[in-house]
């Protein structure tokens, strides 16, 4: 983004746990503070070194050290790659939980560490979930060994969901347990555009019962984001005349078991949407190869990409009720033209996608000639203010980082923030972990 720097005079890789448990100690007896990274893909400024902290780069832990085809389980170094970890599994004939445009980047321990949710979260749940267990180094150095591959544990606290969405502030994660599905034996996408936002909701409802149990993704792209992907390469799906003015797209993903039986589900939902009084889309297409299905996909996990190519993003990643979507990107782009701010001088794109299945709306606000303090003082605590009025979260699935340590307030609660400040209190005394990241 070009957003962040960091301060860092020094980087270590560490290769074993062992040597993460050193460093630890060594760091701890000096009060050194340590930023733990990995893909260093994340959108909230959460792995960079703020006052010269070092950083510790789990790149050189990439080692597969279980998979059990029967169970699925996959117990895995930190450090591996979520595309590797993939294509490890992708002969066994299973798939990872979570799938994000970065993965060919980004390693399990950050999706862990992030809590990262992604396109899959609909179908497979969150990592809360999928995560069996971890092997962590707590900032004294100690080697706390979660490793678990049981799908059943109830033996009190259950310390690893501490560790998910931590951020690195409590230790650092070197191993991860995690439950793998079964491939899906056919998958299938559609492409809708929708004449009106207001379509989004009765759509979803419609996709639903009509898809059931096959139903994977239900991703959601204005026709600023659709447009903006267009003009950088990406697409176009549609054909334009079809599309006239739709306001928004929609696409659709199944996963199942029996591809005549998905495709004549997916036809007649395209059929039965097509052919209504009033339809809720102007049009749409199912895919039909591979290589159309990668296309469309390419155009929904593109699109972070293009976002950085149009100019300087300042991203908001909010969960808020699906009604309020578009009203919540409406009210920001209003506020900036009502002050002054949007044109070339200022603010030129405001836009949603997101994971509307999830209720988690991606909204990036474009400075094309980069970031300047009148800006981000026009948008934050506003968005932040208009979010909490909606009773929604101001970070869905990025985490807080350093971007929203002071405006964490505004979706959690000052007893749950103190509690938050105890617990770090007792794993992290000395405060060498990730300083000034996630708490206030
Ligand atoms: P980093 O960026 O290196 O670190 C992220 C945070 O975790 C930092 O605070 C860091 O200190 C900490 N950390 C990293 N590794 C460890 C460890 N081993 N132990 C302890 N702490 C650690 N996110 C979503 O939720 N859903 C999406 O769909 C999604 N799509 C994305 C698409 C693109 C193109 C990009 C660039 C990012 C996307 N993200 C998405 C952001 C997401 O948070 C990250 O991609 C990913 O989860 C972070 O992993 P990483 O290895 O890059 O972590
Ligand atoms: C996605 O869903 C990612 O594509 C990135 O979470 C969101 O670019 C963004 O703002
Ligand atoms: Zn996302």
């Amino acid at each position: 983004m070009g957003k962040y720097f960091g301060h860092a005079t020094c980087v270590l890789r560490p290769r074993t746990t062992q040597q993460v448990s050193e460093i630890v100690k060594y760091c701890a007896s000096r009060r050194i503070g340590i930023v733990p990274q990995g893909g260093n893909t994340g959108m909230v400024g959460g792995s960079i070194s703020l006052r010269k902290e070092i950083v510790l780069s789990l790149g050189a832990m990439s080692n597969v050290r279980s998979f059990d085809p029967v169970s699925g389980i996959l117990v895995a170094d930190a450090g591996c790659i979520l595309q590797s970890l993939s294509d490890h599994i992708a002969p066994h004939k299973h798939i990872m939980p979570l799938d994000l445009g970065a993965k060919g980047s980004c390693q399990i321990g950050g999706n862990v560490s992030t809590n990262a949710g992604g396109l899959r979260l609909l179908r497979y749940g969150s990592l809360h979930g999928n995560v069996l267990g971890i092997e962590a180094v707590l900032p004294d150095g100690t080697i706390l060994d979660q490793l678990s591959v049981l799908r059943k544990d109830n033996t009190g606290y259950d310390m690893k969901q501490l560790f998910i969405g931590a951020e690195g502030t409590l230790g650092i994660v070197t191993g991860v347990s995690i439950m793998a599905p079964p491939a899906p034996q056919a998958s299938n996408n559609l492409f809708l555009a929708l004449p009106k936002f207001d379509n989004v909701l009765p759509l979803y409802q419609q996709v639903k019962g009509q898809l059931g149990e096959i139903l994977s993704a239900f991703e959601y792209i204005d026709r600023t984001a659709y447009d903006m992907g267009v003009k950088h390469g990406l697409g176009p799906i549609l054909n334009l005349d079809e599309v006239g003015d739709a306001e928004c797209f929609v696409l659709v993903e199944t996963s199942g078991g029996n591809n005549t039986h998905d495709e004549e589900k997916l036809n007649i939902l395209l059929e039965s949407l097509m052919s209504a009084d009033e339809s809720l889309i102007n049009t749409g297409v199912l895919s039909q190869s591979p290589g159309q299905f990668e296309n469309i996909w390419a155009l929904r996990e593109g699109l972070t990409e293009c976002v950085q190519k149009e100019g300087k993003p300042y991203k908001y990643d909010v969960s808020v009720p699906l009604t309020d979507f578009q009203k919540v990107v409406d009210q920001v782009r209003e506020r900036m033209i009502s002050k002054g701010l949007y044109g070339d001088h200022g603010i030129t794109k405001v836009m949603g996608y997101g994971h509307v299945g999830d209720g988690n709306l991606h909204l990036n606000v474009i400075a094309k000639n980069g970031y300047r303090p009148e800006l981000e003082e026009a948008l934050e605590p506003f968005i932040y203010e208009v979010v909490a009025s909606h009773k929604g979260s101001i970070s869905a699935e990025h985490g807080i980082g350093s971007m929203k340590t002071d405006a964490l307030r505004y979706s959690k609660s000052d007893v749950s923030i103190q509690w938050m400040k105890k617990i770090k209190q007792v794993f992290d005394p000395l405060n060498i972990m990730n300083p000034g990241k996630v708490l206030p």
